[in-house]
């Protein structure tokens, strides 16, 4: 298998300056090495170029939309160019707003090749904000409306259909910070949120059964990680952290479940923010976690 590094470096969509430094603060932590060393193939394409982040107030309910069209529209061909060579991509940004071009060049290539799509999407907040129900603008609280078909019409549509994803598609983990109007459009759309009070009632290892359930040989799984899905404590290097997330443990073993199904085909890595970090810890424990979902093991090879 080979893997190909594709670094995003902006926080177009974010709402705190830092996430462009994601990529390099990945690379610094050895994330080419580490999966090297397991035997992958590793490309690293470096650096994808795009727009500076103007810091402008939202326009029409969307902050830089111009600027995050044109940061996704080089992330789409991006993981396009991986997925057509066969490649698994590790999209590393970046903000969450990356999601929509990494996502939609998945959801297009596994349509192509008859795949049915599964996507996880490990994060505090559960990104389905529209631009008229986010309090903020900031598209990164906005990708999975626009996957599913909700968003505007420059960021809708990449896959070739109305919506990238259906809404059985996809399974949220994680999920800690939900704003009123996204409850609903949860209930409405009818979303697969297993949010912390069910892991901690039903633990990590049913939560990821659950979540992976009918994931087969003919799936293309995705993974969608947005750091702050971990609890601060052990990842602090994000905008937008939410007391109460996954433990270390609790967070290898959700990606040890992924890994065992065999069928892990793409992968974002999302909202690392090296400015709010301490010494490079989340980038650390990032590497590790991508270690483990790749399949590193303690007793296994
Ligand atoms: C909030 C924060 N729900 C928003 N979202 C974040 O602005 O839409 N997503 N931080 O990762
Ligand atoms: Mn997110
Ligand atoms: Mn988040
Ligand atoms: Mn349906």
């Amino acid at each position: 298998t080979t893997l190909e590094l594709i670094g995003a470096p902006t926080d177009i969509g974010a709402s705190v300056r830092g996430a462009g430094m994601g990529p390099d603060a990945l690379r610094v932590a050895g994330v080419a090495e580490a999966l090297a060393k397991q035997g992958f193939m590793v490309i690293d394409r470096g650096n994808l170029a795009g727009p500076a982040t103007p810091w402008a107030p939202p326009a029409n309910g969307l902050r830089h939309l111009t600027e995050v069209i044109a940061w996704n529209r080089s992330v789409y061909n991006a993981v396009d160019t991986a997925l057509g060579a066969n490649h698994v991509p590790l999209m590393m940004g970046g903000d969450h707003c990356l999601a929509i071009g990494s996502i939609s060049a998945v959801a297009w290539h596994a349509r192509k090749r008859g795949k049915k799509l599964r996507v996880l999407w490990l994060d505090a907040h559960s990104d389905v904000n529209t631009e008229t129900t986010s309090p903020s603008g900031n598209l990164h609280g906005m990708p999975v409306s626009c996957l599913l078909g909700h968003g505007p019409a420059e960021l809708t549509g990449w896959s070739g259909e109305p919506a990238a994803l259906a809404h059985e598609a996809i399974r949220f983990i994680g999920i800690r910070s939900v704003d009123s109007d996204e409850k609903e459009a949860i209930r409405t759309l009818g979303l697969n949120v297993f949010d912390m009070r069910h892991i901690d009632e039903h633990g990590m290892r049913t939560t990821m059964t659950e979540a992976l359930q009918d994931v087969d040989e003919d799936t293309h799984l995705h993974v969608s990680f947005d750091l702050d899905c971990l609890d601060p404590n052990i990842a602090p290097g994000v905008g937008t952290g939410v007391r109460g997330g996954p433990t270390y443990r609790e967070m290898q073993l959700c990606m040890e479940m992924i890994s065992d199904t065999g069928r892990l085909c793409s992968l974002d890595v999302v909202e690392l923010n090296p400015a709010l970090d301490v010494r490079n810890q989340t980038a650390e424990i990032a590497v590790e976690l991508i270690e483990s979902l790749f399949g590193k093991s303690t007793l296994v090879r």
